[in-house]
């Protein structure tokens, strides 16, 4: 086990006055703090809320997540959602039941560094396969495949405005992965943070909504579309792998929160999601352009960064030779923080790049920061 980059970095940003581009998370601003305020005065006198529950999640909460997915053209019925204490305890659980030492997860390189730390507290191997605009490069999953077919348990993407590139897949790429999964029969994990977050372009379907997918494990979450405080997710996926996920939960934790399950699914019910998600698209498409903007002014030529059509990240890729890790210290002198690009490959590569947030900081912070980070990248750069 390996401390995360981002929660250590986190960990200093509460202690300091810094311009925090690390970490993954929402505007504060933006909780919707009168709404849950009102549901928590009334669900917290509901004494089944504050009861133990099921370990598959307490089930109005688990009809409700069937019934959104169902709107995102994924076919399921209660029976078929795990509710987890995050997705980040659906990667653990599935690497519980999936992994034994030595055992291969396929993913693209860069990935979401806790997926990586997930998969090797079970002592597996991550395979990181290189992207481009379009996502995952098919035609090197194939050769990785064909090479160590035996030992891949299972493949993990990240299709929909990833984490940590932005980058989101093309259709005609993830119908390619469900052949290529299908071929060589590997399961995949599809994890969906963001894909509710789009600001520009066409809203993406998942991979599990597409034709002949019902042997892929759908992660969702109500950490960016609501608030990660509540710690509450969900999953789909092949019966088998529920049942032994859940047998794996009772022992994990025995549940998640009846009470942030019951306040999850009130906010849902009550019909305040439509309208929060339109409020955080519109702040985070302004504070997405007005990155790219600062990132356009202030960068030196020779730094490249993608431009994600939703999401919260932006990759930076700085000239060859440079090393984000080794510039770190001297950008929080300068009070400002990002998370280095090695951490996010599976191999440790990707020294010259990083992973910038926008959610986070305010827009003055953005302008500020970028200026400062752009004028440490001039120096260091000679
Ligand atoms: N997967 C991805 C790709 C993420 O970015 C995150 C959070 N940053 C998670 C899983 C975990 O989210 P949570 O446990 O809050 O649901
Ligand atoms: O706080 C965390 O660890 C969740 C955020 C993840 C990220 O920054 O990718």
């Amino acid at each position: 086990m390996r401390a995360s980059e981002v929660r250590e970095l986190l960990k200093l940003i509460e202690q300091e006055d810094i311009i925090p581009f690390g970490g993954g998370m929402p505007d504060p601003t933006l909780f919707p703090k009168d709404e849950l305020a009102r549901i928590v005065e009334e669900v917290v006198r509901d004494e089944r809320a504050l009861q133990y529950s099921p370990t598959e999640g307490i089930r109005p909460l688990r009809e409700t997540v069937a019934k959104l997915l169902r709107s995102k053209g994924i076919e399921v019925t209660y029976e078929d959602v795990l509710i987890t204490t995050g997705s980040q305890q659906a990667l653990d659980l599935i690497s519980k039941v999936y992994l034994d030492p030595g055992d291969v997860v396929v993913s693209e390189s860069p990935t979401y560094l806790s997926a990586i730390g997930a998969f090797r507290s079970y002592e597996a191997d991550i395979a990181g396969i290189e992207m481009d605009k379009g996502g995952m490069d098919m035609d090197g999953l194939r050769s990785y495949l064909d090479k160590e077919w035996k030992r891949c348990k299972f493949i993990y993407t990240i299709p929909t405005y990833q984490n940590p590139s932005g980058i989101t897949m093309s259709y005609e790429r993830r119908r390619e992965l469900l052949e290529i999964a299908r071929e060589y029969g590997k399961p995949i994990v599809e994890d969906d943070p963001y894909g509710e977050l789009t600001y520009e372009g066409e809203v993406m379907k998942p991979i599990r909504s597409l034709p002949n997918s019902d042997f892929v494990t759908y992660l969702g979450t109500a950490s960016k579309i609501l608030a990660p405080g509540l710690r509450v997710a969900w999953m789909v996926g092949p019966k088998d792998l529920l049942r032994k996920c859940s047998l794996a939960k009772q022992a994990t934790d025995l549940c998640t929160p009846a009470l942030t399950q019951t306040i999850t699914k009130e906010f849902i019910d009550r019909g305040y999601l439509a309208g929060h998600l339109e409020k955080l698209r519109s702040i985070y498409r302004v504070k997405r352009d007005a990155i790219l903007e600062a990132m356009k002014n202030y960068f030196p030529p020779g730094v490249t960064w993608t431009h994600p059509n939703g999401g919260m990240f932006i990759w930076v890729t700085l000239p060859h030779g440079m090393d984000t890790s080794k510039m770190l210290p001297k950008a929080l002198e300068k009070k400002i923080a990002y998370v280095s690009g090695g951490a996010f490959h599976p191999d440790g590569s990707g020294e010259n790049t990083m992973r910038i947030n926008f959610s986070f900081p305010t827009l003055e912070e953005i302008d500020e920061g970028i200026k400062r980070l752009g004028e440490l990248i001039e120096e260091v750069g000679g």
